[in-house]
């Protein structure tokens, strides 16, 4: 015995015998199942899309915010959780900034304390930061990840130099 079945893209010809015909009918894609299937797809879909918009950044890398040009503003480091988060000016000085700067692919910088550049938003990364000057990452740089700050502390810099190559990791 033939049978057609029309399910949303196409058409299933199949053949039963009687005695099997429960069994077939269990393993037709029904409606429910298209439905929820589709639904699957939707929710991995916005699921990865999530993930992706939380991990908005590489871990450790640095950008400058609120300036009036690309070399200067508030330092904004990604924090291990992949958010972008600011940096607090206690202890923050020139060979601070100058490290920032040189990640960034500069020569050196300027410190700039209590949100100079504006305000922040998100969690404050890094507090307390101690370069040697020799890091080529800020991240690198020792530092206290337990704050004792607010956004009216954010750190920022004013590079200095050529731009020649952009290293940010
Ligand atoms: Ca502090
Ligand atoms: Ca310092």
């Amino acid at each position: 015995m033939w049978f057609l079945y029309t399910a949303g893209h196409g058409v299933w010809i199949f053949s039963i015998c009687p005695l099997k015909t429960r069994k077939l009918r269990f393993l037709l894609p029904s409606r429910l199942v298209m439905k929820l299937g589709a639904i699957l797809v939707i929710v991995t879909f916005l699921l990865t899309r999530i993930r992706h918009g939380l991990a908005a950044c590489t871990s450790g890398s640095i950008r400058l915010v609120g300036g009036t040009s690309t070399s200067e503003g508030r330092v904004e480091v990604c924090s291990s959780a992949g958010a972008w988060g600011t940096v607090c000016d206690d202890y923050w000085d020139n060979t601070d900034a100058s490290v920032a700067c040189r990640q960034l692919g500069y020569e050196s910088g300027t410190a700039f304390g209590s949100a100079y550049f504006g305000q922040g938003t998100g969690s404050i990364v890094m507090d307390n930061v101690h370069c040697t000057g020799t890091e080529s990452t800020l991240i690198s740089c020792t530092h206290s990840t337990n704050h004792n700050c607010n956004h009216a502390e954010d750190a920022g810099v004013r590079c200095i130099g050529k731009n020649m190559t952009k290293i940010n990791y």
